[in-house]
């Protein structure tokens, strides 16, 4: 390619795989070149899951394809490349070396670390480089900071609210469909033994992602995850199909068995639309359209629906808009001094608490799990157990297929483990046994008895739970949300509270700590 001159080089990340991504606006197929580039620094920041991998390069593959189809120039760097210099930024210094181009262009990109690496390129490249917002998502990053100047509390509801409005999603000119914002009185319930969840569509992997797995296999063989089921759509097509799949099978009772868990059953009624909607196959706003278009037929009903919606408009943008308006700093923040490693099972599976068991197993099968499976089961352990939050955040960011910085740190640091201090939830998730037995069926088979509170046979999430309340005190026990659990706490005598610190501690001190590299589960 020497000699030649490019108008724009416009660089593609391999999460902005979106044909009206802004990057690739007024693009002049004629003179520009779009650029993507595997690399190995991308593969390797977190032990990514295996799956994860192969749909993020396989998804690239198949978006370059789609663009040299459509007559556009792509320049395509193989992460096995002899001459691949294995960053972002080195790799766009020898693209600037190959076209010579006037601009480049590209994407606002969804981590603190690239949008660091692309501030250094113009200075690098010494050629000018412009980034435009992403608009790939309902609230631009300065609506969000707007809706939250000021605000002392911010709330997601609140700021739903607004967008719901402003979108005029599921809206009757200014009131909410059907009178309420909210439906989740309706939902949430527990799954009936005679439910039937619906086989979910699976992809089988073609020839580029076949070639991916091979090559995923001998590079990153000791990263976390299965790769046998794999079956992630990485292509628009696919992504649609997988749509529709969700909204015949699964939307009608979403609402209802949202928070629900079962053995064996990973996905219940679940989208499994999250690695799509953040590779870019799909939009949040053709996913919500679908959805209030699915009601408007009968097909859905409202809560479902409102209850999916949420999810997207809501919880979605909200911790997108709470990434970007609290970074750096957000990344340390560590409001209850959490300083335990993760325990060694978290990469293994291996432990007895059959509730983590099988989610962690799931998780390397499958590179997913639900939301109340991260939030109650994984997440309700690590702060329980006083886990640093950095060592939990790269874990959940390392063995899911949709994670990307953006959406996963706040859900960990400010939903799941507490560390921002109540910035993003009005209270800890912190739950005893009780609650894991009431949404799922992995308290029948386990080796603990969720009935007991104490003694060897008794789930450590009971003592876990009130040793946490009774560590933090000083700091939660004037939270109204938690005023029921504190009342019960000050009824206990001090050698009961003694007691119960007593056997958390003496759990705490069996689990093995290792750091590990990441490997598979057996
Ligand atoms: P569904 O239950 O079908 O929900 C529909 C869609 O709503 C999802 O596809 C997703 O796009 C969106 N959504 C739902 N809940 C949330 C939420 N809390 N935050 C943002 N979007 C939401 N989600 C990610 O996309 N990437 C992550 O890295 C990620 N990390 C998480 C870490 C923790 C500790 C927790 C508690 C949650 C995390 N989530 C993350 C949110 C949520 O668990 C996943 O979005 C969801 O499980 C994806 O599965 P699904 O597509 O079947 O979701
Ligand atoms: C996640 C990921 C992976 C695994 N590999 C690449 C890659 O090789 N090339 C690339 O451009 N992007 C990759 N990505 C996505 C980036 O890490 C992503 O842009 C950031 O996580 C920001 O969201
Ligand atoms: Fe989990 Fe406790 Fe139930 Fe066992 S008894 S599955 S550890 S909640």
């Amino acid at each position: 390619m020497t000699g030649k001159t490019t108008g724009a080089l416009r660089v593609i990340l391999g999460d902005q795989l979106s044909p009206d991504v802004t990057a690739l606006a007024d693009l002049e197929p004629r003179h520009d070149t779009v650029l993507m580039m595997e690399v190995q620094e991308e593969n390797t920041y977190v032990r990514h899951h295996k799956q994860k991998l192969v749909l993020v390069l396989s998804a690239m593959r198949h978006f370059a394809t789609s663009l040299r189809e459509r007559g556009v120039a792509v320049d395509y760097v193989e992460l096995d490349a002899t001459e691949n210099v294995g960053d972002l930024s080195g790799e766009i210094e020898r693209a600037v070396a190959r076209h010579r181009p006037e601009r480049i262009v590209v994407t606002e990109p969804g981590e603190w670390r690239v949008k660091a690496l692309i501030e250094g390129w113009a200075g690098l490249t010494r050629t000018p480089v412009e980034v435009r917002a992403d608009e790939r998502f309902f609230a631009s990053r300065s609506r969000f900071a707007e809706w939250a100047r000021g605000r002392r509390g911010w709330r997601m509801e609140h700021f739903y609210r607004e967008m719901r409005r402003e979108h005029a999603i599921l809206m009757e000119g200014d009131s909410p469909a059907g009178g309420e914002w909210n439906y989740d009185a309706a939902n949430r319930k527990r799954l009936p033994t005679r439910a039937m969840p619906p086989a979910r569509r699976r992809f089988a992997p073609d020839a580029v992602t076949r070639e991916v797995m091979a090559l995923v296999e001998r590079r990153f063989s000791h990263h976390f995850g299965d790769l046998a089921e794999f079956g992630w759509p990485v292509t628009r097509a696919d992504a649609l199909l997988a749509l529709d799949d969700f909204i015949t099978h699964g939307l009608d009772v979403f609402g209802d068995y949202q928070d629900a868990m079962r053995a064996g059953a990973p996905f219940l009624y679940h989208s499994l639309l999250s690695p799509a909607l953040n590779l870019g196959l799909l939009s949040p706003r053709e996913v919500c359209g679908a959805a209030e278009a699915a009601w408007r037929s009968g097909a859905a009903p409202l809560n479902a629906v409102e209850g999916f919606v949420r999810q997207i408009l809501g919880w979605r943008e909200y911790v997108r808009g709470v990434y970007w308006t609290l970074m750096p700093g957000y990344a340390e923040c560590n409001a209850l001094e959490a300083t335990r490693p993760l325990p060694e099972f978290y990469w293994t599976g291996e432990t007895a608490m059959r509730c983590l068991k099988q989610v962690i197993g799931d998780t390397a099968r499958h590179a997913y799990s639900h939301h109340i499976q991260r939030l109650m089961v994984t997440g309700n352990f690590a702060l329980l157990a006083g886990v640093a939050p950095r060592d939990i955040e790269r874990w959940y960011l390392a063995v899911y297929a949709d994670a990307y910085e953006w959406v996963e740190m706040p859900n960990t640091l400010g939903m799941a483990v507490f560390a921002d201090g109540g910035q993003m939830a009005s209270k800890p998730y912190a739950a005893s046994g009780a609650y894991i037995d009431r949404m799922s069926d992995f308290c029948k088979g386990c080796a603990y008895d969720v009935k007991h509170k104490t003694g060897p046979d008794a789930c450590p999430f009971n003592y876990l739970y009130w040793a946490f309340l009774i560590r933090h005190k000083d700091r939660l026990s004037g939270n109204p949300r938690l005023a029921m659990p504190y009342r019960t706490l000050a009824r206990w005598p001090r050698e009961r509270e003694l007691a119960v610190v007593a056997e958390a501690q003496a759990f705490l001190d069996t689990l093995d700590v290792k750091t590990n590299a990441g490997a598979s589960i057996p």
